[in-house]
């Protein structure tokens, strides 16, 4: 595999800047200058991607089948482009351009997952492909070399179709297989890896794929599903944080948490106590439920939502609350399993009370939770139709969680980022990453919260879920066009770059034509 690097024509891309700053309306709204405080030395700076969603090589080296695999080539439509992630990016083939890539960011750390069915074609730990193996382990050498530490996930949601078949995270026997899984990647790669997360947002797997038909398996069965899929990943979570914790830790002396989602939500209106309540209900509903059983000093899921869903669930005529409970054992199981609070942000939403919905069913989490979320008309939304701009919503969901679950627990900010049309000049990009970073240094350094990370999603342009190939949330753009699947930084990389090695947010890199575009190459 060969990489190039060739310089962009420069000066066409700066005659077009000063038009793009107008089109963009970048200068009013934006702050200028240095932000007021900067980042310490050992703040980890990162840039995440998942497996399915870059690695392509569906089958190849005796791969086996994953559920995202299965279904789509099953039901080609499910994607809005009907595309699938048989090719992706192509970095099972092209692993030394994307560490070369994350290498110019200037970064010290990448975030990726492994694909279970690469390493276990079955899924169960009775057979491990050896190419699978071969390839994990030739990019973690790569980032070695390159002084880039590994923080690898080990689902980001490609569950094996054979586990999907037994009903996925709803079977609590899956669990079991899990953490085998848990046990071969340790044991295989735990020398170089020194830092894991066990699984990938819980809230967005179980509800959109468990509880909607919006990311496979597209279960649709709702208020049931979604609550058997997050009670079993919590276990398995738990199981293979003190798998790692008793058999691997002592020896390779790595890291383990888990990596949670959350919108942060404000009241409609705040001078309405029932908007207030409905803010923080949706928090405890969305978040609390993964984050108070793991983070939390009394364990289990937090009152307000074992109440609500056993209450619910008792009106609608079950015997027993759709929400499963841990037995005391497992309550102290879950309790203490995560060495920091993996946290993935992407908007805010404003909230108010509501009953019904014409989007809802009865039941469902939805119903269960009971909010009417809509982002402030005011906030942009670049991209896609679910994320709205406000980098304020970050700094109170910085503090919301230090508020609930203190400062003993580093916060990692794991995957924070913004989608829009895919351009090189990717003002929008930069102004987000400015922002949400100067919120989060806010957070930091005058509300007192213990933020030791933060990784921008997305290395570069990729397989969106059931957007497909629509969506772009990239530092670098990929021509998916071209069978190279030539990567190119977008300027967002170029200022990413500079924040990471300047330890600075600089509101005026973008205006300043000084900026290194001898850093603009493309690789091949
Ligand atoms: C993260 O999820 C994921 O970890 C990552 O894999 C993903 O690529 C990234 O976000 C960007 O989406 O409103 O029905 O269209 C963030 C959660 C998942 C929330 C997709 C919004 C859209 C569902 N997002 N979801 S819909």
């Amino acid at each position: 595999m060969q990489s190039e690097c060739r310089v962009a024509r420069t000066s066409v891309l700066l005659a077009s800047f000063s038009l793009l700053l107008l089109a963009t309306g970048v200068s009013s709204a934006e702050q200028s200058g240095l932000s007021n405080y900067s980042f310490p030395d050992e703040f980890m700076f990162g840039v995440a991607s998942a497996a399915f969603q870059i690695e392509g090589g569906w089958n190849a080296g005796g791969k086996g089948e994953g559920m995202w695999d299965t279904y789509l080539h099953k039901h080609p439509q499910f994607t809005v482009d009907h595309s699938n992630g048989d090719i992706a990016a192509d970095s099972y083939h092209k692993y030394k351009q994307d560490v070369i890539m994350v290498k110019s960011l200037g970064v010290q750390y990448y975030r990726l997952s492994i694909s279970w069915p690469r390493i276990l074609p079955h899924g169960t730990a009775n057979y491990i492909s050896k190419d699978g193996v071969r390839y994990y382990r030739a990019l973690f050498d790569e980032l070695i070399k390159a002084n880039i530490t590994p923080v690898v996930t080990l689902f980001h949601w490609d569950m094996p179709t054979v586990f999907m078949d037994l009903g996925g995270w709803t079977n609590p026997k899956v669990v079991d297989y899990f953490v085998d899984y848990a046990r071969v990647a340790f044991e295989l790669f735990g020398d170089v890896v020194k830092i894991w997360t066990t699984m990938n947002e819980l809230h967005i797997h179980c509800y959109q794929g468990y509880g909607l038909d919006v990311f496979v398996p597209a279960m649709n069965l709702r208020g049931i599903a979604e609550y058997l899929c997050s009670h079993n990943m919590l276990l398995g979570h738990a199981r293979a944080y003190h798998l790692y914790d008793k058999e691997f830790r002592p020896h390779q002396k790595g890291k383990i948490g888990v990596t949670l989602d959350a919108f942060f939500a404000e009241p409609k209106d705040s001078n309405k106590q029932e908007d207030v309540e409905a803010a923080e209900r949706y928090l405890q509903m969305r978040l609390g439920l993964y984050a108070h059983p793991i983070y939390s000093e009394s364990g289990n899921y937090p009152d307000l939502v074992r109440e609500r869903i056993a209450n619910i669930s008792r009106q609608q005529g079950f015997s027993r609350s759709r929400l499963p409970e841990f037995t005391p054992e497992e309550v102290e199981m879950v309790k203490g399993t995560s060495d920091f609070f993996g946290l993935n942000h992407y908007t805010t939403y404003q909230m108010s009370p509501s009953e019904m919905e014409e989007d809802w069913q009865v039941p469902s989490m939805d119903h269960d939770v009971g909010v009417k979320m809509a982002p402030d008309p005011s906030w942009p939304i670049p991209g896609c139709s679910w994320l709205a701009v406000y980098p304020p919503g970050f700094r109170k969901l910085l503090n919301w969680i230090t508020d609930n679950y203190g400062t003993k627990i580093p916060i990692v900010v794991t995957e924070n980022g913004v989608c829009d049309g895919g351009e090189l000049n990717d003002y929008t990009r930069v102004s987000y990453f400015n922002n949400y970073l100067n919120q989060m240094l806010l957070a930091m350094n005058e509300d007192g919260c213990n933020v030791q990370g933060y990784f921008a999603w997305t290395l570069m342009d990729d397989f969106e879920w059931s957007d497909g190939y629509t969506v772009k949330f990239g530092l670098f753009h990929v021509d998916f066009k071209s069978p190279k699947r030539t990567r190119t930084p977008k300027l967002s990389a170029i200022n990413f770059h500079e924040i990471a090695v300047t330890r600075r947010v600089n509101f005026d890199f973008i205006k300043i034509p000084s900026y290194k575009y001898n850093a603009f190459y493309r690789i091949d």
